[in-house]
């Protein structure tokens, strides 16, 4: 089929990669279906712009109320868009907080994975499906740059469930013959970056403590090394394993690994601060167990799909605070 004529439907199409992801596929000329579900209040920010823009909304681009554990609404959104690619993003993404919630993590994450390749193999034409997966899989790894072919070593709830996916991910293309590629990306993040995720957290605070709206910024573990990218990247890769001959797995990484120290003084920095006199540490933001680095092998994916990484360490952060800055004035 034509590319220009595809139809995709996105799970998490709400938060930051589902709204990068759905920018994307619009400007290729897809028409995209989202799952949203409903809330008390109002969180589509991320969309907003899409929403309130008639020649999209509607067009190009329509939503679909589900939640992952509403069997019945998935199957029937599924049978009304018959879409060519499924992106798989939705659930509980925040690691720390599967230690404190592990059965719904598991639930989310893992059981409702598996129903969605359940109910794509039942389709009278079955889309191209994309896992969103995780570094995570990896937890104490041995080895310093990781691929598709390292070994699992969770160390979180969130990331069993992610390991989880990955091997049901193979049965399924393996046994089913299903089209399924496992995105196994590392850390991005993006003014779009929910903020009880580090990177948002941090570069919130400092340039609150720069416009004098609060003079402290408490953290975990600072002693931890991630390899950082760009959501918009990340969502340009998870597009391009749909476009492959055959499914596969991919490594989605810069291939470098940074502090979260450099992290703070970069983020300070920015705004002329230095992050030493305002970072203290509070036990509640530790976790009771977490990789200490992590840091991706990409080749694979630059090889066979041309993925690259244009983002720089500095001007992902730089993004960051500039939009951060903006919105507090
Ligand atoms: P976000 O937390 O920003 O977005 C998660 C999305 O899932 C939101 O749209 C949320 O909806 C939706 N969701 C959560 N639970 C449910 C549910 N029960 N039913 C329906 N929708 C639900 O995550 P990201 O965009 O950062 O990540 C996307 C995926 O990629 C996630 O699966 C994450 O685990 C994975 N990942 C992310 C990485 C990263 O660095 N960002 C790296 C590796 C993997 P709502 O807005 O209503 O809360
Ligand atoms: P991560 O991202 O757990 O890697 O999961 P997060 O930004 O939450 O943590 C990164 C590192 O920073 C340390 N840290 C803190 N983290 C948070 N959230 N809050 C703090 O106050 C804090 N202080 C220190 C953490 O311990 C950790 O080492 C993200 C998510 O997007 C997952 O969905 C995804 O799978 C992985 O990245 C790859």
């Amino acid at each position: 089929m034509d590319e220009f004529h595809k139809t995709a439907l996105v799970t998490g199409i709400t938060g930051q990669d589902g709204s990068y992801l759905t920018e994307l596929l619009l400007k290729k000329g897809y028409q995209v279906h989202g799952v949203v579900r409903r809330s008390s209040s109002f969180n589509r920010w991320r969309i907003d712009h899409l929403i309130k823009d008639d020649r999209i909304y509607g067009n190009k681009l329509y939503l679909h109320y589900a939640d992952l554990n509403d069997d019945a609404s998935l199957r029937r959104i599924f049978k009304k868009v018959g879409p060519d690619e499924f992106y798989h993003l939705a659930g509980q993404s925040h690691v720390g907080l599967s230690f404190e919630i592990p059965e719904l993590t598991t639930q989310e994450i893992a059981g409702c994975t598996v129903k969605l390749l359940e109910i794509c193999r039942d389709q009278e034409f079955r889309p191209k499906i994309y896992l969103a997966c995780s570094s995570e899989i990896f937890g104490d790894a041995q080895e310093p740059h990781q691929n598709e072919e390292s070994n699992f070593n969770p160390t979180s709830p969130y990331g069993a469930s992610k390991a989880f996916c990955v091997h049901m991910g193979r049965i399924f293309r393996q046994s089913y013959g299903l089209f399924v590629c496992n995105g196994i990306l590392y850390n991005h993040e993006s003014p779009r970056r929910g903020e009880n995720f580090v990177t948002q957290k941090i570069v919130r605070s400092a340039a609150e403590i720069a416009a004098e709206k609060k003079d402290s910024l408490e953290l975990g573990n600072l002693d931890v090394e991630r390899d950082w990218g760009h959501a918009k990247d990340y969502v340009e890769g998870m597009w391009q394993m749909l476009q492959q001959e055959n499914p596969n797995d991919y490594v989605l990484a810069t291939g470098v690994a940074h502090s979260l120290r450099e992290f703070l003084s970069v983020a300070f920095e920015y705004f002329e601060l230095d992050y030493r006199n305002f970072v203290s540490i509070n036990n509640r933001f530790l976790r009771p167990n977490e990789p200490q680095r992590l840091c991706g092998d990409p080749s694979k994916a630059k090889k066979n799909l041309g993925w690259r990484t244009t983002h720089s360490f500095t001007e992902i952060i730089h993004d960051m605070c500039l939009s951060a800055k903006a919105n507090i004035l």
